[in-house]
């Protein structure tokens, strides 16, 4: 039902094309040092050459794949230049290969993510400021929840934690498989203050039904999970799907689910957010200091996105 199928297809394709490419790098690099290049950008002009004008970027309906197509748009430095979708996972493989060998790279990065306590990467500089400074995530939640589940709504208005929580727990998720309910579950049981402070003076709901949608990076799937415990603790009967972002707004939207905590503001799904503007409401921020942007291993020469230079 929701593009997984389309989703694998996708990867398939794109790991073969990258066979492709990574074929052909070297060959373009030689044939590029040979030619007449007048000496002064050689190291920048060789990377974007090296990359094959390409960015590793993640899943087609990320919000941050679009962002990062305006950013293409938007830089002369990038004319030209493409990004390779497929998924966050793919991506990371092949950030990890690529840093393996020293080989350059740019990624689609975000964060909080685990890839910046795993690798030494680099936001490039972004100075149109396309990707934007800071983003938050919000919760949203369908109209009518207030009336209808007002126990559900309070405790999802004050849901709201700590950047340094998420990343800790995005550490522990790496130790536990990626297991998110397992990481959600050890982490409410060690936090009992915090979710005291969400669900304080609240009477149990026993036994109604609550929809959450949750899109499906780490960091969505660690809150949506706490929040899922959380709300089954006080009585409620929680079911979690996992969609692609526009589907979570579209399902709140409509109503056919309750609520998300899955939105990244202003930038990344600032286009969704404005399509179905007046028919959700938003209950603020749950989690703040996040950022997107292109990354880079340190070992890169390059720091802005206008070090890069277009396909000619
Ligand atoms: N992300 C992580 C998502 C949202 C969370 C930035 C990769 C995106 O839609 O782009």
């Amino acid at each position: 039902m929701f593009n997984f199928k389309l989703k694998k297809l996708g990867i398939i394709s794109v790991l073969s094309l990258s066979l492709v490419a990574a074929g052909c790098g070297q060959e373009e690099t030689v044939d590029g040092a040979n030619s007449e290049n007048d000496g002064g950008d050689e190291a920048t002009s060789n990377v974007s050459e090296e990359l094959e004008y390409t960015i590793t970027g993640i899943e087609p309906g990320a919000g941050q794949t679009e962002t990062t197509n305006n950013v293409i748009a938007e830089y002369e430095s990038m004319a030209g230049w493409e990004q390779e979708l497929s998924s966050s996972a793919a991506m990371l493989t092949q950030l990890g290969d690529a840093i393996g060998n020293e080989e350059p790279i740019i990624v689609a990065a975000w964060s909080p993510h685990y890839k910046f306590a795993k690798y030494d990467l680099k936001y490039l500089e972004d100075p149109k400021g396309i990707f934007g400074e800071e983003e938050y995530i919000t919760t949203i939640v369908r109209k009518g929840l207030k009336d209808e589940k007002p126990i559900a709504y309070t405790i999802l208005d004050r849901f709201y934690w700590e950047l340094q929580d998420m990343e800790s727990a995005l550490l522990k998720a790496q130790e536990m498989d990626f297991d998110f309910e397992k990481v959600a579950r050890e982490w409410v049981d060690n936090n009992q203050d915090t979710v005291a402070t969400w669900t304080e003076g609240v009477e149990p709901a026993g036994g109604t039904s609550l929809e959450l949608v949750s899109t499906s990076w780490d960091t969505e799937l660690f809150s949506a999970n706490v929040a899922k415990i959380v709300l089954e603790q006080h009585g409620f009967n929680v079911t979690l799907t996992q969609v692609d972002p526009a589907i979570m707004f579209k399902a709140i939207a409509t109503g056919d689910a309750d609520a998300s905590l899955s939105p990244w503001m202003p930038s990344t799904h600032g286009a969704f957010y404005n399509e179905y503007e007046g028919e959700f409401e938003d209950l603020g921020a749950n989690l703040e200091g996040a950022k997107i942007g292109l990354a880079v291993p340190t070992y890169m020469d390059i720091d802005s996105i206008e070090d890069l230079e277009p396909k000619e």
